[in-house]
């Protein structure tokens, strides 16, 4: 099938999610994709505004990004970090002297009066990078991890805790009922989409905070184009990251159709790998189209081969008098 004319919005949190879109990228063109990111992990650091998800798609689109961490930019130094450490300051969260300059020049647009939208765009139209990256919100919605031990921030949890500790619970806190970004609204609730893709990030901590946003959720319910998942889980394994384990810990358990229980009310259809083909029948008994493939993405191949089985699915999908439902749901959320 020929990609002219398609469009599509993806929902993405970190690495998983910018593999797939720089795969979408590539086969559609920077025009034709709009991504929508979590925030839910970004945090004030070192009186620094860190956006982890947003920079590592923006790195990743702009072939900056770190193959060796799966954060921050390629070619790192960390002369900043080892002088810190040499001072006594805080290193449990690395911030390389290359990447320190995005969070640095981030914060001097905020101070200047942007919004995270705008500067967003800044920091991407001055990589390179054409294809519009919307955060999911321009206000603070922090993801909150429940452990034994109380309740610790999102990047406590995952990088100073090494993901250790059991999750009990996750909510998503927001000052007020958190807001759109005004990109992110228009992106899910375009008109002309063939599709609206979530990608293979961990569905509770990098694609439900986007969904807490109240109106983006709506929106990808009310909208007429098809909704596909791409399962993060192969085999009963995550493929990158604690998404198996926080499954375990939730009683959920590791496995696609825990991934498709998840999103049954949201999607239309799921890409699962080839290694989990047995659970089809399963997903397709809760009214989700299914797609069977290789979902692994090593090489920049793998990652458009992927890219365009999920918009060919997208195609097969079309618009389908399912959405009637969704959209009176949507309606009444
Ligand atoms: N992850 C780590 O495991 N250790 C780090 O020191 C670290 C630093 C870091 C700096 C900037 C950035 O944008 C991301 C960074 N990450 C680090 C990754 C990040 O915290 C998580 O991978 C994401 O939040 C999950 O998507």
């Amino acid at each position: 099938m020929t990609n002219s004319d398609q469009k599509f919005t993806v929902l993405s949190g970190g690495v998983g999610g910018a593999k797939l879109v720089l795969g979408l990228r590539d086969i559609l063109g920077a025009d034709a994709l709009q991504v929508v990111v979590n925030t839910g992990d970004d945090f004030e650091h070192i009186g620094l505004p860190v956006c982890p998800d947003i920079d590592t798609l923006i790195y990743t689109l702009a072939d900056q990004a770190n193959p060796e961490t799966g954060w921050g930019r390629r070619g790192e130094s960390w002369q900043f970090m080892d002088a810190l450490a040499a001072l006594g300051g805080d290193t449990w969260f690395r911030l390389g002297d290359r990447d320190l300059g995005t969070h640095v020049r981030r914060r001097e647009l905020l101070q200047n009066g942007l919004t995270l939208s705008a500067a967003t765009l800044e920091i991407a139209q001055a990589m390179g990078v054409p294809t519009l990256v919307h955060p999911m919100s321009d206000v603070p919605v922090q993801t909150l991890i429940a452990t034994a031990a109380g309740e610790i921030s999102f990047q406590d949890y995952f990088v100073r805790l090494q993901a250790q500790p059991v999750i009990t619970g996750i909510r998503y806190r927001s000052e007020s009922s958190a807001a759109p970004g005004p990109g992110a609204l228009q992106a899910l609730a375009a008109e002309d989409l063939t599709g609206i893709i979530i990608a293979p990030s961990n569905p509770w901590l990098s694609i439900a905070p986007i969904l807490s946003v109240a109106e983006l959720k709506s929106s990808i319910l009310c909208n007429k184009a098809p909704v596909i998942a791409v399962s993060p889980i192969v085999d009963g394994q995550a493929i990158k990251g604690p998404t198996a384990k926080l499954m375990d810990e939730l009683g959920i358990g590791a496995s696609v159709v825990g991934i498709a229980e998840y999103y049954h009310d949201l999607i239309d259809g799921l890409v699962i790998d080839q290694k989990d083909k047995q659970h089809r029948a399963i997903i397709e008994g809760m009214g989700i189209q299914v797609a069977v493939t290789n979902t692994i993405m090593n090489d920049l191949q793998d990652k458009t081969r992927l890219a365009q089985f999920v918009c060919d699915f997208a195609m097969k999908l079309g618009t389908k008098p399912g959405k009637t439902l969704r959209q009176s749901q949507g309606q009444s959320a």
